[in-house]
């Protein structure tokens, strides 16, 4: 039986994070979208693209749920992307109807998948679809720390002029601005970057790791990032499907782990077949636990808006 992964949006998230799942060869990817014609004519073109790209995954577009039946993870991209000068929580009221609209059929026709959830702001949409969709928690993660570190990793990179590849970032807390890198868990080829660059550097790279959204939001003028998002998320899924356990940060939903209860945030996590196998508990530093603390008010409060108003 092959896997079945659907991706809810299909615009520039949601189709390359299908294409990224085809190139792997992860499962047979369903894409869907509200407007009709665009997550087919993407799709058709992406499976026009599979003797070339020597995948073998069957690529389909829709706008009706019947097609996302039993699918095994449905990765959820549909709603508002960011403009520029709009914060994430500007997106807050808007992407919440979307987001429950769409749990509710995630819910009715994929009752067994796990959700990946990328719509933002992240934590908060990852929350609101446990709470829509009564899935175990194990069951709901939430995409943020795959890509607040990768892109941690690049800009280490630029600066110590070494391969990415041997970069390994840890980003924890809420996908914004309140996000907390941490260097001395960051580490190229196992030396902590603590030894290789001062204070000061780390500090400017943390900075530009916090605002790596907006960064790329300025510069496009119009949408947001999509390139390395759909790379966070196809890592997740691949770890996923493969059950691999690799510890990645991601959103996942607290009990008692890091003091925290009941709130989606940012920590690493070991992902598996089942979704969430673990999450690990770190001993943090005051101040970084005191960033973690106000990260997760953030998500706190503003979940208790969204309820209130949908
Ligand atoms: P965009 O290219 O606008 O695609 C969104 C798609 O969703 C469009 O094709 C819409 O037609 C579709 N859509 C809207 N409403 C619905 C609905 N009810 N059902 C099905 N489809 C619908 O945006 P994008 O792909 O650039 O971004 C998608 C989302 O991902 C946004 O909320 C972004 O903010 C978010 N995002 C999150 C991250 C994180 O790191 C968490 C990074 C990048 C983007």
């Amino acid at each position: 039986m092959r896997n079945k992964i659907a991706v809810i949006g299909s615009g520039f998230v949601g189709a390359t994070l299908a294409q990224r799942i085809a190139e792997k060869n992860l499962g047979d990817v369903v894409l869907l979208d509200i407007v009709d014609g665009i997550a087919q004519g993407k799709a058709l073109d992406m499976y026009e693209s599979a003797a070339l790209e020597k995948f073998s995954s069957k690529v389909t577009g829709t706008t009706s749920y019947d097609d996302i039946q039993d699918a095994d993870i449905v990765a959820v991209t549909a709603g508002l992307a960011r403009k520029p000068g709009m914060t994430r929580e500007d997106l807050l009221l808007k992407n919440a109807q979307i987001i429950g609209g769409v749990c509710k059929e995630i819910a009715d026709k994929a009752p067994n998948c796990i959700i990946i959830m990328v719509t933002n702001p992240l934590d908060i949409m990852a929350q609101l679809a446990l709470a829509v969709t009564k899935f175990s928690p194990k069951k709901i993660i939430g995409m943020a720390g795959a890509l607040d570190s990768a892109r941690m990793c690049a800009f280490i990179a630029m600066e110590l002029d070494v391969s990415p590849v041997d970069i390994n970032a840890m980003v924890l807390g809420g996908h914004g601005d309140s996000m907390v890198p941490l260097p001395r868990y960051t580490t190229v080829s196992g030396i902590p970057i603590t030894e290789l660059m001062d204070t000061e550097t780390i500090e400017k790279i943390n900075n530009r790791t916090r605002k790596g959204g907006a960064e790329i939001v300025k510069l496009l003028q119009s949408g947001s990032a999509y390139y390395a998002p759909s790379a966070g998320a196809a890592q997740m899924i691949e770890s996923i499907l493969t059950d691999s356990k690799r510890i990645i940060p991601c959103s996942v939903m607290l009990n008692g782990q890091f003091g925290l209860k009941d709130v989606f945030i940012g920590v690493p996590v070991k992902l598996g077949r089942n979704g969430v196998c673990d999450i690990i508990d770190l001993t943090l530093r005051d101040n970084e636990k005191s960033a973690l603390d106000q990260s997760a008010n953030v998500v706190k409060e503003n979940f208790k808006k969204i309820m209130r108003s949908i």
